[in-house]
């Protein structure tokens, strides 16, 4: 499982706290849902400052990094976090979710028909294989936190 270019290839999907806030938690999980993908994790949380400082850690440098750290951690709203698995899903979860910044994200993606600020963007999603190995660990490190099951969508009629 989590081999990169198979059936079997897994990313990392959050939906951040403005998300949860404004209610639009079915509505990613619908998408990726439909769209064929299979869900093996799930958790609502509020992240600790060091998750996040890890998770984000490619950006310490950033003059936003503080407002970005502690707007996922501060507990105004929680997170979900959420591994997904199938066909190119860590490419094909960037393309669902939008460009980073919303006011360059197509209509029909989630930034896209949701979102116009940058530090406001509803979601996160994994932009590499390696990415998304070191966010899956991150997030659910835990003995059991991944579920291995049959959907049926390998065999529409
Ligand atoms: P993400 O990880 O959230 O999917 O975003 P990304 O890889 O497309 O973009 P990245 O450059 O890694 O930025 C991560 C998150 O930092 C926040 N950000 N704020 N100028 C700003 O205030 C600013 N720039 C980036 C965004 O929430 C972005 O998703």
């Amino acid at each position: 499982y989590g081999v990169p270019g198979t059936a079997q290839e897994r990313t990392f999907i959050a939906v951040k706290p403005d998300g949860v806030q404004r209610g639009l938690v079915s509505d990613i999980i619908g998408r990726f849902e439909r769209r064929g993908y299979k869900l093996v994790g799930l958790k609502l949380l509020v992240p600790s400052v060091g998750l996040a400082k890890e998770h984000y850690a490619d950006l310490s440098s950033k003059p936003f990094f503080a407002g970005l750290v502690d707007y996922m951690t501060n507990g105004k709203a929680p997170v979900i976090g959420m591994v997904w698995e199938g066909p190119s899903v860590i490419k094909q979860g960037r393309v669902m979710l939008g460009a980073t910044d919303p006011k360059a994200a197509g209509p029909g993606t989630i930034r896209g028909d949701y979102c116009l600020s940058i530090g406001r963007n509803i979601c996160h999603g994994s932009d590499s294989a390696e990415s998304a190995q070191k966010e899956i660990s991150l997030w659910f490190g835990g003995k059991g936190e991944i579920t291995n099951w049959t959907s049926n969508n390998a065999e529409w009629v």
